[in-house]
């Protein structure tokens, strides 16, 4: 049996990406429902929208789910007092290391994948009792490290004895495979989950994913050390030209201030920030996740045994 299906108690090792705004109970759930594992992102938000997430989900699936905590959110600590006390089976974690909750998190019995860009930081993770890691590669939507999934996947599998899960870039079933013949267990998806049914985004988002063109992901903020993967758009080229000014990194972080409830929540195609990864232009339809998931595992199969050199 597949090491990540058996270590989450799912059927196919597709785990849904933590996103925040986007990410809540409705996704989370459909997710789970067709085999996956739902996510629900605990993004910036306090633990009693969180909490209400949790109940509802718990309502849509009996099937297991996870919780995303954002590590530089500054509810972080009571997201991970909620996940114990909510019994969730599973956590990812992003944006930061999570070594200061591994040891209650370990006691509470609940798994911990971190997301991790580099090989070192898999190492310290496997070190400190992780369950498994996801390695993100910067083709990836939101906040990203420098190394590219196809060289970061095979060099942490290569340097970490639990399983390795990879993320960004992969949004069929090409992508799962091309991930699995790196040595990953399973895959972690963001950008096609949004043009589900149920992502409760609004339809511009949504739109805006489907009619993205290869170079339309962008990364702004390199030059203040937090790069963001988010589509082209007026808010993003501003942020870039103030990048090129030099202007004080204060100033930019106040321009994106509410950025991302604007372009999940008003759907504001010029001011929102619409974080995606490098693979949105591939994504031509909304689906719901049942066909989303079924569509890449049949893909996945269908290709499996034409691997030939
Ligand atoms: O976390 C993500 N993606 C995210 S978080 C997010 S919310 C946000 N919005 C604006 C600015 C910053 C955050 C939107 N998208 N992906 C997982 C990920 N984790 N990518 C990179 C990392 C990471 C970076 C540094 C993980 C650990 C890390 O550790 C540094 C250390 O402390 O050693």
């Amino acid at each position: 049996m597949n090491k990540i299906c058996e270590l989450l108690n799912i059927q196919y090792p597709i785990i849904q990406g933590g996103m925040a705004w986007v990410a809540n109970a409705n996704l989370a759930s459909a997710v789970s429902n067709a085999g996956g594992l739902g996510i629900i992102a605990g993004g910036n938000a306090p633990k009693e929208i969180i909490k209400e997430e949790i109940r509802k989900c718990k309502e849509f699936t009996d099937k297991p789910f996870g919780v995303n905590v954002m590590l530089l959110s500054p509810f972080a600590d009571e997201i991970i007092d909620l996940v114990i006390e909510e019994n969730i089976p599973v956590i990812t974690t992003g944006a930061g290391n999570p070594a200061k909750y591994m040891k209650r998190l370990k006691k509470a019995n609940v798994k911990v994948i971190p997301v991790v860009p580099t090989i070192a930081l898999a190492q310290r993770m496997e070190k400190l009792g992780a369950d498994a890691v996801i390695v993100e590669g910067t083709e990836a939507g939101g906040h990203i490290g420098e190394l590219t999934t196809m060289v970061l996947t095979p060099q942490v599998v290569d340097a970490v004895n639990i399983p390795v899960i990879a993320a960004g870039g992969i949004a069929d079933g090409r992508g799962v495979v091309a991930a699995l013949v790196l040595g990953a267990k399973g895959v972690q998806i963001g950008t096609r989950f949004i043009c589900s049914e149920e992502c409760s985004v609004h339809e511009n988002y949504k739109n805006m994913i489907i009619k993205s063109k290869d170079r339309d992901a962008i990364v702004t903020g390199r030059s203040t050390g937090h790069p963001v993967r988010t589509l082209k758009n007026k808010l993003s080229k501003e942020v870039l030209s103030m990048e090129k000014q030099g202007l004080d990194p204060k100033e930019i972080d106040k321009k994106c201030v509410g950025s991302l409830r604007i372009a999940t929540i008003d759907g504001d195609i010029e001011n929102g920030s619409f974080m995606a990864g490098q693979i949105a232009s591939i994504v031509k339809d909304i689906k719901p996740c049942k066909e989303i998931i079924d569509d890449i595992v049949n893909q996945a199969k269908e290709i499996m045994p034409s691997i030939n050199l």
